[in-house]
């Protein structure tokens, strides 16, 4: 019989199972919530089609940006099946198969605060004012397993010069839906600062790279990948790319976000993605691509780059700042 030897990313990857393993055990321990009082709670959503319905006719697959072109791609099934979401699970495999009766279209964006026009409108009305493209962006998740997708969207700094941010606008707060009867996890998982919030300083916000995305390998975002608009940082971890907004503020001081807010030893506001900035429980230095399993079940393994490979597009927006997190 063959044994194989676990490898140290296998290893490791048991603890990196999840944002949450040392928030929900302490949790745990505090609240007393049983596992199967959890389980039981557990709506049973029919697994069904997780694409997110009907495509703008025309929209997709919008022009693709060659400026933005890495590789090789990740296979789209496999982006598709291994996704956080934790409204959904907490189980990445399952998200997919939960995601049934969340509603995403119509859907209402608010885009308000320190601006001086602000905005509440539909998304098919948005997608009228902006130009969509497609861009092969590398995607890396703080618990060190990595992709390589083209998103369609388009640059969040077109929006923010829509509603014209005040000169006292320093931050953007971005919020998910709150819906708990759409979404398991809410309720599952009581003991988060529901719902799912993020922030960008405006600087992050009005960098090219930062995208609002529409769409993923050329079609509308599937719902597992928060449809119906999400954002995406490519420099950061994952967890600030936060999916399925419905609102984004513009305020004075920096936003508090759902990760910082759960475990602020682990997970700061920057986020930036660090190869030689160990998080306390496993290291950074290395990514494991997803869908690269060989034979044994052994991914293909990277190193990780500084600001995931987009130091020449960001790194100027950290020139000064000392010891951001
Ligand atoms: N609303 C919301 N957004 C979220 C999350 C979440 O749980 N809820 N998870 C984040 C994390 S940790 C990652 S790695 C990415 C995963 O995106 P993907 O499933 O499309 O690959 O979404 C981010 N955005
Ligand atoms: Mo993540």
């Amino acid at each position: 019989m063959l044994i194989r030897r676990p490898q140290p990313w296998e290893v490791s990857q048991s603890e990196v199972s999840s944002e949450a393993a040392y928030f929900t055990r302490r949790r745990w321990l505090k609240t007393g919530i049983a596992g199967g009082i959890a389980a039981a709670l557990a709506p049973r959503l029919l697994a069904q089609d997780a694409a997110s319905g009907e495509a703008g006719p025309g929209l997709y697959p919008a022009r693709k940006n060659p400026a933005f072109k890495v590789g090789p791609l990740t296979d789209k099934t496999v982006a598709a099946t291994y996704n956080n979401f934790y409204e959904f699970s907490t189980a990445k495999t399952r998200v997919h198969e939960l995601v049934g009766g969340f509603v995403t279209d119509p859907w209402t964006i608010k885009v308000h605060g320190l601006v001086k026009k602000p905005l509440t409108l539909d998304l098919d009305d948005l997608l009228k004012k902006v130009q969509l493209e497609e861009r092969i962006y590398r995607f890396r998740c703080v618990e060190a397993w990595a992709m390589v997708v083209p998103w369609t969207g388009f640059p969040l700094a077109d929006l923010v010069k829509m509603v014209e941010p005040t000169n006292r606008a320093k931050y953007l707060r971005f919020v998910t839906f709150n819906r708990p009867k759409q979404a398991p996890g809410f309720k599952l998982y009581p003991y988060y600062e529901w719902p799912y919030h993020e922030g960008l300083t405006l600087a992050e916000a009005t960098n090219p790279l930062t995208l609002l995305a529409t769409g993923i390998y050329g079609a509308p975002m599937p719902k597992q990948h928060g449809a119906p608009i999400r954002l995406v940082t490519p420099w950061k971890y994952g967890y600030k790319s936060i999916k399925s907004v419905v609102e984004i503020e513009f305020v004075a001081e920096q936003p508090k976000t759902f990760w910082n807010s759960a475990a602020p030893d682990e997970y700061g506001f920057y986020s930036n993605v660090d190869p030689a900035v160990p998080h306390p429980r496993w290291s950074q230095a290395e990514e494991r691509m997803i869908g690269t399993e060989d034979e044994n079940g052994l991914p293909k393994m990277r190193k990780t780059e500084a600001y995931n490979g987009y130091a020449a597009q960001v790194a100027g927006l950290y020139k000064g700042l000392k010891d951001i997190k």
